[in-house]
């Protein structure tokens, strides 16, 4: 099924938590995401805002959300929908209606476009804080229709200050449910049968992106919508490059091949690091540093509880790969390892691949992050990181991706067929 079908309860539940944040003088705006021009008339692959997903489960653009939270009354909900366009349906096909909106979102006033600002001006009048969101955008970058509307509202509307949403949202996004789990659990299980095809393929000579073409024909025939980020297939010293993307190098014998993936099952991707011998063998150098990247990955996995947060546990990662390193003899220094290992061991990871969530929170069961320790030694031609995706528990962690093979004997025998 590739329209998300996550349950209209999974919606209402997250808009009630939601509401149960918010006081009396506030209000709530959140928008689709734009659709953006890709060149002449043609648009870029569209992807529903997080947020706006998570919120109504409504996976079309133009649309808005509207809550005005009344406590100890009835809260007023409002989705508004662009109104049908039968001329624009012969070219796109049936377009979303207000009963098909009502039903994916649990809404009971759902309203067209012609309506949201007439709505937001007369509902807005006895309240002092708007919670708005819209992507941050870096100063090279173009602003959105949704920018401007925003901004326009700044202008039209002096008093109403405008606050982040996400520091509401975040903390109810990062405590992954069932259903959640479930999904992500399925993008792994599509993303495993695509690195085993891989690994069951390579040979020399093949290009990187042929091997980009074997994961994107796995994750459409298995029912992924997309890509969860461009993937990242890189041979030899393009793997030192953290997001090689050009993916158009020949793969050498003897050559390692790094592959950095995701495939997005129902807006929800794993993210998922692995790296082969291009020729099926780890050479005794190669069989090293790849160990000790995976030693880090274990360590480290093993140290996972609920109750830490990302400040504390960079810290242990830190300690646990300049030990690490430091013994393997990469480093003569533990303290010193950043030359090497570049980058923080992971990240949150849910709707969004670098999901929300605070550095200094506390981990709740039902978070789940990556863990991805890096080793790069350009001057050798090799980047390895051996990335897995984990969920905190009550009582420790799961690792979601522990089918997906990483030992060296494991990964060299699935590769000898
Ligand atoms: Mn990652």
């Amino acid at each position: 099924m590739r329209q998300p079908t996550l349950p209209t309860e999974f919606f209402v539940n997250n808009r009630e938590r939601l509401i149960e944040k918010l006081d009396a003088n506030s209000l709530v705006l959140m928008q689709s995401a734009s659709e953006a021009v890709r060149n002449a008339d043609a648009l870029h692959l569209w992807r529903q805002d997080s947020n706006f997903f998570y919120f109504t489960g409504i996976d079309y653009p133009g649309c808005s959300l509207l809550i005005v939270p009344n406590p100890g009354d009835k809260n007023e909900v409002i989705l508004f929908i662009p109104p049908v366009d039968p001329e624009k349906e012969k070219w796109s096909g049936k377009m979303l209606t207000r009963e098909a909106a009502k039903e994916i979102s649990g809404i009971s006033t759902v309203q067209y476009n012609d309506n949201l600002a007439p709505s937001f001006f007369r509902m807005q009048q006895w309240r002092e804080t708007l919670y708005c969101e819209v992507n941050e955008v870096f100063p090279h970058l173009s602003l959105t229709p949704q920018h401007l509307f925003l901004s326009d509202l700044r202008q039209r509307l002096p008093g109403l200050q405008q606050k982040k949403l996400h520091l509401l949202t975040s903390p109810l996004r990062t405590k992954k449910q069932k259903p959640e789990i479930e999904l992500i659990e399925k993008s792994l299980s599509i993303m495993n049968s695509a690195l085993d095809s891989v690994m069951k393929s390579l040979k020399p000579g093949m290009m990187e992106y042929q091997v980009e073409a074997e994961i994107t024909y796995q994750y459409l025939y298995n029912g992924c919508k997309r890509h969860g980020f461009d993937p990242i297939v890189a041979s030899g010293k393009n793997a030192t490059v953290l997001h090689y993307i050009s993916n158009d190098d020949t793969l050498k014998d003897g050559d390692l091949l790094l592959i950095d993936t995701g495939g997005e099952y129902q807006m929800y991707s794993g993210d998922i690091t692995r790296v082969y011998p291009v020729n099926g063998k780890f050479t005794d150098r190669q069989k090293e540093c790849y160990q000790a990247a995976l030693d880090v990955n274990k360590a480290f996995i093993n140290e996972l509880k609920p109750g830490s947060s990302w400040s504390d546990l960079h810290g242990t990662a830190s300690e646990i790969m300049g030990e690490t390193y430091h013994q393997y003899g990469f480093t003569d220094d533990p303290k010193k390892h950043l030359h090497i290992s570049y980058h923080r061991i992971g990240h949150y990871l849910g709707l969004d691949i670098h999901d929300v969530g605070k550095q200094d929170m506390p981990m709740e069961p039902g978070a789940i992050i990556t863990v991805e320790p890096g080793l790069y030694l350009p001057d050798e031609g090799m980047g390895i990181r051996i990335e897995d995706n984990v969920l905190l528990t009550e009582t420790g962690y799961r690792v979601l991706s522990a089918d997906i093979p990483k030992e060296i004997e494991e990964i060299e025998s699935l590769m000898a067929g």
